[in-house]
């Protein structure tokens, strides 16, 4: 559920995917987040374990996508960053589209670049809640 406030300085954690890493456009998803006045505040890569995963995607541990998404997000390294500014989560769900790729407008970041509904190449908070809950995870 998206609960934001446009006008608030926000935090969002944003998780460049596996198959953002490796089709080369780390640098590309950076400069799209900076163009919009997004401020990178913290950034690093990782390779996400099982148990980290599983932490991360909770709310997810009854689909029948569970597995298929642990072990998507554990197939590689990541780039994990906080951005921040004003309406930051709203705004950076804007700019990565709908969930699945295929169904994700031209322009936004899955829509040009990802492959379907779990290679979608990047993760974005949800909510402040989430937003929250999330950086504590990653930067703890
Ligand atoms: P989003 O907030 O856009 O990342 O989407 P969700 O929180 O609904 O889903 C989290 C991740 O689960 C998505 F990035 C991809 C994966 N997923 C699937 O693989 N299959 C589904 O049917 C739904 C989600």
């Amino acid at each position: 559920m998206l609960n934001t406030n446009d006008d608030s300085f926000e935090r969002s954690l944003i998780i460049i995917k596996p198959d953002g890493v490796k089709k080369k456009i780390v640098g590309e998803i950076i400069s799209r987040f900076e163009k919009k006045d997004l401020t990178i505040e913290k950034l690093k890569m990782i390779k996400i374990d099982r148990k980290l995963a599983c932490k991360n995607y909770q709310e997810h541990k009854n689909k029948s996508f569970f597995n298929m998404l642990i072990e998507y997000i554990t197939s590689g390294p990541v780039v994990v960053m906080v951005i921040s500014g004003k309406g930051a989560i709203a705004r950076a769900r804007e700019l990565m589209g709908a969930t699945d790729s295929k169904k994700a407008k031209g322009g936004t970041i899955r829509g040009d670049f990802g492959a379907d509904i779990t290679a979608n190449v990047i993760h974005g908070s949800d909510s402040a809640e989430s937003a929250k809950r999330e950086i504590e995870l990653f930067f703890n």
